[in-house]
């Protein structure tokens, strides 16, 4: 086999190329080859330099994680860089596209780094669960301070290499179009100087003279940081870098490693990583279908969900027409719009030119016409499905052939909207989550007739505006919300029959959810959807709006609010669930934690599992992808899928059964076989 590392000689300075796509991980044969080619640079007296950098779209992407879990194959990354760093000649990274884990790791072991513009660096461990090397938790502090190396080390976001330079993790910015030669530019400078070797840095200081700042730091983040073990080990390491020598700071970290490592948080993250790159793909599309061009889109509704679509489009330089029915709604849309975007620029995120630039991408109108020459249109009206009917056969008339026409609908049939058109395979659901400007899911909803193109541009054209997409088939709330029901189905029984609701929210809570679902109503208010007649109370919810309780915006709901919106339960509502419960012959009892928790969620496995059976979703995976990013299921867990396999499907067919719960044939089966979803 040939290596992914070659060797140049540029007059005294030799380049060390990797040459691995897609995105140069550090795959075994990646660290022999660095380690032969800084050899072959010792061992060469007339070479007094060396470079290292990658071919491709990317420096080194970080370790392979495909290599994780296997039995390890050496020579390890921190021997690989420890002899990098030991070089007396001086090493330079020399970087583009993202340096990122093992890869920033590389970076840190050379003397020097250089970098083009557009690069960006990062310690993205914590995301998979784990902690960087020594060269990420001990190098990097000792060379930029335990401060700036916090956030990078803990929160694991990737920095742009100007920011990098900022703080020292790079030394200079260089050419975007002449990365090489600055670089042996660069090192020939450095030639006869003394090698800085970041493990002998005192930058960390800081971290000692005020010990208080991982304290602080913990503080800041620590909503961020709930349920992940990964980070707070993170500090630890960062610590250790002020307190104990380089030695003794690598060995914890291995050792904090490999807790992390052999833990179930990693292998879940680690499943994720991975789900969410399959979810873009579709088996039975060909990976090369010819994409639409889409160069313009027109949303129709200027509501908080359709805004929210617009602003995606908008923020990723596509320009959009927006249409409303009426003026002062259409004002009223766009300036919510403008306000958004506006506080994203005063959290410094955005610039004004930014917002200008977005903002005089958009077009808003009252006149369908104008929506003629849009290659994508989505609709985001009221969910009742003769509206929906009447504005796709207004669409299929006005808009140019082959433009896809996209309806944001949450549970209405997608067959049954595409049939008004003379063009059903160009309709597809864009299914996108509330606020739709934040919130990364987008569940895509491929319809009998959808043609591939039309699927397939619709992937990829999620990537471009920043979301994770999954496909669903047409089924009552597709994939995410048809498993919602099912735990809202469990929540509202478990509090007739005698749970207290806040026991309900706090199982959630403690689950690792943001929020739990009498919460969320609070939040989204009891009353919509209410029919304003306070003496006709069919449903809990409909005998808080009775009596005013409609949820936060009235200081109470199924909580009591105080001014600074923190809930506490209320007698009252207990009273009037109790009060409902009986006249509606439902005996209460005490009702465990235990008990709660296994009725919302092993009902939901369930009908992930009918989902899979009748080839809703394409994989179990998938299904974990639209529960992380579109319901806030924590990614510690993996997805209710990939959770239910670690626990034991066995375990969830035996919970189901206990509380008189319906089991599919489809998991029963898997169960009994001993099988796993993923
Ligand atoms: C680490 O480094 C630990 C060390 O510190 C420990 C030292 C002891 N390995 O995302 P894309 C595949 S942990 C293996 O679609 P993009 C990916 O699965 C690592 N495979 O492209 C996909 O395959 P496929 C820390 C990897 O342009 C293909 O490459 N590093 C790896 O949207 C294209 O990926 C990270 O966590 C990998 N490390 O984004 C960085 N990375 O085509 C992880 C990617 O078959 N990577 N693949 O589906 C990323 O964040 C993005 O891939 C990147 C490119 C930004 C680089």
């Amino acid at each position: 086999m040939t290596s992914p590392i070659r060797t140049e000689k540029h007059d005294n300075v030799l380049v060390i190329i990797s040459d691995n796509p897609p995105v140069n991980a550090l795959g075994q044969a990646v660290r022999a080859g660095l380690v032969a080619g800084i050899e072959e640079a010792l061992s060469d007296d007339s070479v007094e330099a060396v470079i290292i950098r990658c071919d491709g779209r990317t420096f080194f992407a970080g370790a392979d994680i495909t290599e994780f879990g296997k039995p390890p194959q050496g020579p390890s990354l921190p021997d690989a860089l420890d002899r990098l760093e030991a070089s007396d000649k001086p090493v330079v990274a020399a970087i583009h596209g993202t340096a990122l884990g093992g890869g920033c790791e590389v970076a840190l072991a050379c003397h020097y780094r250089v970098a083009v513009p557009s690069a960006k660096l990062g310690l993205p461990e914590v995301k998979l669960g784990l902690i960087p090397g020594a060269a990420g938790t001990q190098r990097l502090p000792r060379l930029v301070g335990a401060e700036a190396a916090l956030p990078l080390v803990a929160i694991g976001n990737p920095i742009p290499a100007k920011k990098a330079k900022d703080i020292g993790l790079v030394d200079e910015l260089v050419s975007e179009d002449a990365l090489e030669a600055d670089a042996i530019a660069f090192a020939k400078s450095k030639i006869g100087q003394p090698v800085p070797r970041s493990s002998e840095g005192n930058a960390n200081q800081d971290g000692i003279k005020n010990p208080d700042i991982f304290d602080e730091f913990r503080a800041k983040n620590g909503r961020k940081m709930r349920g992940f073990d990964a980070p707070n080990a993170a500090i630890e390491a960062v610590k250790t870098a002020g307190e104990k020598s380089y030695e003794e700071g690598a060995k914890r970290e291995r050792e904090l490693f490999m807790q992390l490592m052999t833990g179930t948080q990693s292998k879940a993250m680690r499943h994720y990583f991975f789900a969410e790159r399959a979810a873009n793909k579709i088996d039975d599309v060909p990976a090369d279908t010819p994409l639409i061009d889409i160069k313009k889109v027109g949303i129709i509704g200027a509501g908080t969900m359709g805004g929210g679509i617009a602003m995606n489009f908008l923020s990723a330089g596509i320009p959009v027409t927006i249409l409303e029915m009426k003026q002062d709604a259409l004002d009223r849309g766009t300036g919510v719009m403008r306000k958004n975007y506006e506080n994203t620029a005063k959290r410094g995120r955005m610039t004004d030119e930014q917002v200008e630039g977005a903002m005089g991408s958009l077009t808003p109108t009252l006149d369908y016409g104008d929506l003629a020459d849009c290659d994508l249109v989505i609709e985001a009206v009221y969910e009742n499905m003769d509206v929906k009917k009447e504005v796709f056969t207004k669409l299929d008339e006005i808009v140019k052939d082959g433009a896809i026409l996209a309806s944001n609908t949450s549970y209405l049939d997608i067959n049954e909207i595409a049939s008004v058109t003379n063009r059903p395979g160009y309709v597809i659901g864009l299914h996108f989550f509330s606020p739709a400007n934040v919130m990364k899911l987008l569940e895509v909803v491929r319809g009998e007739k959808t043609r591939d193109d039309v699927l397939a541009t619709s992937m990829k054209l999620s990537k471009k505006i920043g979301k994770v997409a999954a496909v669903s088939g047409v089924c009552p709330g597709f994939i995410g919300n048809r498993m919602l029901s099912k735990r809202q189905e469990q929540a509202n029984k478990l509090i007739l029959e005698g749970a207290n609701y806040w026991d309900v929210d706090d199982v959630l809570l403690e689950f690792g959810f943001p929020m739990g679902p009498f919460q969320m109503g609070d939040l989204a208010g009891i009353d919509i959807g209410w029919h304003r007649d306070p003496s006709k109370v069919t449903t809990v919810r409909e005998a808080l709006c009775a009596v005013g309780r409609f949820g936060q915006k009235a200081g109470k709901g199924f909580y009591d609010y105080d001014e600074s919106r923190n809930r506490t339960p209320s007698d009252e509502v207990k009273q009037i669930i109790s009060d409902f419960a009986e006249k509606e012959g439902t005996k209460q009892r005490d009702i465990s934690k235990d008990e709660i928790r296994e009725r919302l969620l092993y009902p939901m496995v369930n009908e992930g599992a009918k989902i899979l059976d009748e080839g809703m979703a394409q994989r179990a995976s998938d299904i974990d992808v639209v529960w992380i990013n579109g319901y806030g299921w924590p990614l510690y867990t993996g997805g209710p899928m990939f959770w239910a396999d670690t626990i034991g499907l066995d375990t969830v067919v035996a919970g189901l059964e206990k509380h008189d719960l319906p089991v599919s044939d489809y998991l029963r089966k898997k169960a009994e076989a001993g099988k796993t979803f993923n």
